[in-house]
C-alpha cells in the first residue's frame, strides 16, 4: 500500500456525492478507496460498496471496506479495513481468503506490538494528528510516534488523522507508506485538484525505505 489513501465519509462531503468524490479523486491518481459508513444500515452500506465497485473496478483501484467484513465479501471488494474492537484479524483471514488486503488500526503501542505477528497488508496508525472528522479517538501518535513505529514494525504503514497538503510531505519523510485522508479531498471545493496536489506531493517525497 502506497501513494494517497481516500476514506469516505458522506457527512464531509458537503452536499456532493460520494461517487463525484470517489471518480474525480480516481482520476488524479488515489491508489485506493475505502469505504466508511458509520451508523449506516446493512442494505445502505452494501448498495454504496456496489456503487463505488461500479467506479474502482473498471479503473484497477482496491475497495476497502471499513469494520463489516460481510460486506466486503459480498461485493467481492478488495479488502476490508478493521479496527481493534471489529472481527479479529485472523477470523477476517480465514473468511476473505490469502489474497485479501486487510489493514488493521493500531492506536496504542501494545496494538503496535500484537500485530507484529499478525500477516496484516498495512498498519493504520491512528491518529496522527488530532481531528474533528473523528473524535473517539486515543492520544495521537504525531511525527515522534509515527517514527518510533516506523523503526519497530515490518509492516506497511498507513497514516490517518488530520492530513493534508501542508503536512503530507512531513508525514511520509517520518515513515508513512501512504497518506489516508478524508476532509483533504471530502470537503475540498475540487476533489480531483486537491487529490492532485496530495498525488504530487507523494511522488516528489516518498523513497521507500528498509523495513525492519
Ligand atoms: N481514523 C482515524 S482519524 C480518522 C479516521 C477514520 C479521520 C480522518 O479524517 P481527516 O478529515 O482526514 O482528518
Ligand atoms: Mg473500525
Amino acid at each position: 500500500m502506497k501513494g494517497i489513501y481516500l476514506v469516505t465519509d458522506q457527512k464531509a462531503c458537503k452536499g456532493k456525492s460520494l461517487e463525484s468524490i470517489v471518480s474525480d479523486a480516481v482520476k488524479a491518481g488515489v491508489c485506493c478507496v475505502q469505504l466508511r459508513e458509520k451508523n449506516t444500515d446493512t442494505r445502505l452500506f452494501l448498495k454504496k460498496a456496489q456503487d463505488l465497485s461500479s467506479i474502482l473496478k473498471p479503473a484497477g483501484i482496491p475497495l476497502i471496506i471499513n469494520d463489516k467484513v460481510d460486506i466486503a465479501l459480498a461485493v467481492k471488494a478488495d479488502g476490508v479495513h478493521l479496527g481493534q474492537s471489529d472481527m479479529p484479524y485472523n477470523h477476517a483471514r480465514k473468511l476473505m481468503g490469502p489474497d485479501a488486503v486487510i489493514g488493521l488500526s493500531v492506536e496504542t503501542w501494545e496494538d503496535v506490538q500484537k500485530a507484529q505477528d499478525l500477516d496484516v497488508d498495512y498498519l493504520g496508525v491512528s491518529p496522527i494528528f488530532a481531528t474533528p472528522t473523528k473524535t473517539d479517538t486515543k492520544t495521537p501518535w504525531d511525527i515522534a510516534g509515527l517514527k518510533k513505529i516506523r523503526d519497530y514494525s515490518h509492516h506497511p504503514l498507513v497514516a490517518i488523522g488530520g492530513l493534508d497538503a501542508a503536512n503530507t510531505e512531513e508525514v511520509i519523510k517520518a515513515g508513512a507508506d501512504a497518506i489516508a485522508v478524508v476532509s483533504a479531498i471530502c470537503s475540498a471545493d475540487n476533489a480531483f485538484d486537491a487529490t492532485q496536489q496530495l498525488v504530487h506531493i507523494f511522488e516528489k517525497t516518498y523513497i521507500p525505505q528498509e523495513r525492519p
